[in-house]
This record gives structure tokens, C-alpha cells and sequence, in this order.
């Protein structure tokens, strides 16, 4: 098959979008990268993607969210409660965490082993938007 420059020109300008595609993972949040030793949950489904990025990090138990803000992505504080804003998890701290739907760590409840990632929790028993607390086994 004989193409016409303007043709080929296309071709090129499309495979170029190819290859630029992935970079459309800039639209991730910088925040989505989790770092080890840390549980990090985000206000957003698929860790902010295309979102406010408002994330945090824990090392440790919290038994009550409602005195956490959420940091923006450099890192300054939004001055946004994290209670009830929990939408997706990945946990890099080297044990299981579980997420409670109650301070005090009562309530619906989902555990989530080390290395996992679950971009939307609104099907797992904790569901979307409930976390109140956060239990880090190891810590
Ligand atoms: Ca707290
Ligand atoms: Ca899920
Ligand atoms: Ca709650």
C-alpha cells in the first residue's frame, strides 16, 4: 500500500499520541505513589487520579481521623478533615492494615495485606467515603 505523504504524516502524528499516551499518566496524582513503610489513603478513587490530590501517609495506628487534615500534593496541609473522605488505599508498611468505619476502630471494617492497592473501596465492607480510623498491625 502506497501512502500519500499527508497520509504517512498521520500515521506518524498518531503513533506519536501513541507513544505519548503513557505521559497521560502525568494525570495521576503525584501523590499516587505509595513509598515503603507507609499505609497511604486518598480522598479520590484510583489514588486521586485526575483529582484534588489530597492524600496522607501513616506509619502508625490512628484511632481517630477526625483530627487529620489531608496534605495537598507539595505536601502543605488543605486544611480539609480526612474523617468520612477515604476512597482508596495502597499499603506499602510491611504488614496488614485495616481501615475502621468508627474512631476507636469499631464499625465496618477492611484489611488490606502489604503491597496491596485497592482503588475504590466503595465495594469492599469499609465502602467509600466511612474511614474513621486506622489500624497498622506491625506498628
Ligand atoms: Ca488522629
Ligand atoms: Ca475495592
Ligand atoms: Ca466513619
Amino acid at each position: 500500500m502506497r501512502l500519500s505523504r499527508k497520509a504517512a504524516g498521520f500515521i506518524a502524528a498518531a503513533a506519536m499520541f501513541t507513544v505519548v499516551a503513557p505521559a497521560t499518566a502525568a494525570v495521576a496524582s503525584p501523590r499516587s505513589t505509595c513509598y515503603g513503610g507507609r499505609v497511604c489513603l486518598y480522598a479520590g478513587f484510583d489514588y486521586n487520579r485526575g483529582q484534588a490530590d489530597h492524600w496522607r501517609d501513616f506509619v502508625q495506628d490512628d484511632s481517630d481521623l477526625t483530627d487529620n487534615n489531608w496534605l495537598n500534593w507539595d505536601f502543605s496541609n488543605s486544611w480539609h478533615s480526612m474523617n468520612n473522605e477515604t476512597s482508596s488505599v495502597r499499603n506499602r508498611v510491611g504488614c496488614s492494615a485495616t481501615l475502621w468505619q468508627h474512631a476507636g476502630y469499631t464499625g465496618a471494617h477492611s484489611t488490606f495485606t502489604h503491597n496491596s492497592n485497592d482503588g475504590f473501596l466503595s465495594n469492599n465492607a469499609i465502602g467509600n467515603n466511612r474511614t474513621s480510623a486506622i489500624d497498622i498491625w506491625c506498628r
